[in-house]
């Protein structure tokens, strides 16, 4: 299978090696190694994203504003095929999209955030993404996820799962089910923000995961963000409130055991350091005020999508064991929970930066 697609690149299978690669819930990645050059091939999950075409389109716009004018920025293009397209499509069993991306040598990223400077360069790569792009028009972007960071619709799924899902699924839920009930109000908030016209629409990555930045494995600096299929005309919080999900607590969304989950303030004021840094001059004093807002927003979406997936018998996110999106709720629940026990000290940090 992977011998006629990377043949349209002029790669000999035979001559590399083919290995699985990453931890995304989405699309799948293997690492390629031939003989001197290393590369990253994906098969976009069109399941998901029904127009990859359009994926590739906004990266090509992209790739080509970043080198006519930050042509210092590492943006990772997909590379193009022989035919000069900077994807294969395969149809046959099935009708894939692929694309091939230079590894970037000497790079790694994370699943967990274990040093504040971490957060610091993590923080500062999603920032400085933006405002790099802050003269680019987001609305030339396509949109390859409708309703991706709606806040409403993301409610109005999990109320129409509650109706409509796996019945036993949703008895045994009636706790986590109530208790995200009674947080509509941050969906409130996001429907007051949404109608604001200080809060503006910005080249929004859309998915600021810590394993989303490639670090430099030397000196520990972030080099760059990647996966870029969501990135998309959106709000600043989007990119915040993920980092602020992923980057707090030392486990990620994946640990069973909820009492290792905390908000760690440290690292709060280095995401706050290192975003603000690159967008401070780029936010409006307004804007700004939705900072800590950012977390809970997110963190409340996550537990929400994850909690929908699990009610509708796990068809959006790839899962390895029976419960394994509804324990990713409850952790993202526990989460909530301690995020918003810390909301009065997180402002006060906020406040006291330079
Ligand atoms: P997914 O959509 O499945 O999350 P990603 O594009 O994030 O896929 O890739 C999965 C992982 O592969 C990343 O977390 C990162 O570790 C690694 N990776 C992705 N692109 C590159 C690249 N160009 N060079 C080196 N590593 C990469
Ligand atoms: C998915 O592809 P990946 O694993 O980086 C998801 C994000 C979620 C995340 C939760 C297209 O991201 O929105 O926040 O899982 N991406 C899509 O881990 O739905
Ligand atoms: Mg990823």
């Amino acid at each position: 299978m992977h011998a006629s697609i990377l043949s349209q690149y002029g790669l000999d299978s035979s001559n590399c090696s083919i290995s699985v690669f990453g931890n995304g819930l989405i699309n799948q990645t293997w690492k390629i190694v031939c003989d001197e050059s290393e590369w990253l091939l994906q098969r976009i999950n069109h399941e998901i994203f029904r127009r990859p075409e359009d994926i590739m389109d906004n990266c090509r716009l992209l790739s080509a504003f970043f080198k006519a004018n930050h042509p210092g920025y590492l943006f990772v293009a997909p590379v193009d095929t022989m035919q000069g397209q900077n994807f294969v499509r395969q149809q046959g069993d099935g009708d894939y999209y692929y694309r091939l991306f230079p590894f970037i040598k000497n790079s790694y990223s994370c699943n967990e955030v274990n040093r504040p400077a971490l957060a610091y360069e993590a923080a500062r790569q999603f920032g400085k993404f933006t405002r790099l792009l802050s003269s680019f028009d987001p609305s030339q972007l396509h949109t390859t996820l409708p309703g991706f960071h709606n806040l409403t619709l993301r409610y109005q799924q999990f109320e129409t799962a509650i109706k409509e899902g796996n019945k036993q699924r949703i008895a045994r839920s009636s706790d986590m089910i109530s208790f995200l009930k009674s947080l509509h109000g941050i969906v409130e908030i996001f429907e007051k923000m949404n109608s604001l016209s200080f809060i503006r629409l910005r080249v929004t990555h859309h998915d600021a995961k810590i394993n989303n930045v490639l670090f430099d494995r030397n000196t520990d600096k972030g080099l760059c963000v990647i996966d870029l299929d969501t990135v998309m005309s959106g709000y600043f919080i989007s990119d915040v409130g993920d980092m602020l999900r992923t980057y707090l607590s030392p486990v990620s969304e994946e640990i069973r055991d909820f009492s290792r989950i905390e908000i760690r303030e440290e690292y709060f004021r280095e995401i706050a350091r290192g975003y603000l840094g690159e967008m401070r001059k780029e936010l409006s004093e307004d804007e700004s005020s939705y900072f800590v807002y950012a977390g809970k927003f997110a963190i409340y979406m996550q537990a929400l999508r994850f909690l929908t997936d699990h009610l509708n018998n796990d068809f959006y996110y790839q899962t390895k064991y029976a419960d394994h999106n509804l324990i990713r709720a409850g952790n993202q629940v526990v989460l909530l929970k301690k995020y918003t026990e810390k909301e009065a000290k997180l402002n006060e940090i906020l406040k006291s930066l330079p």
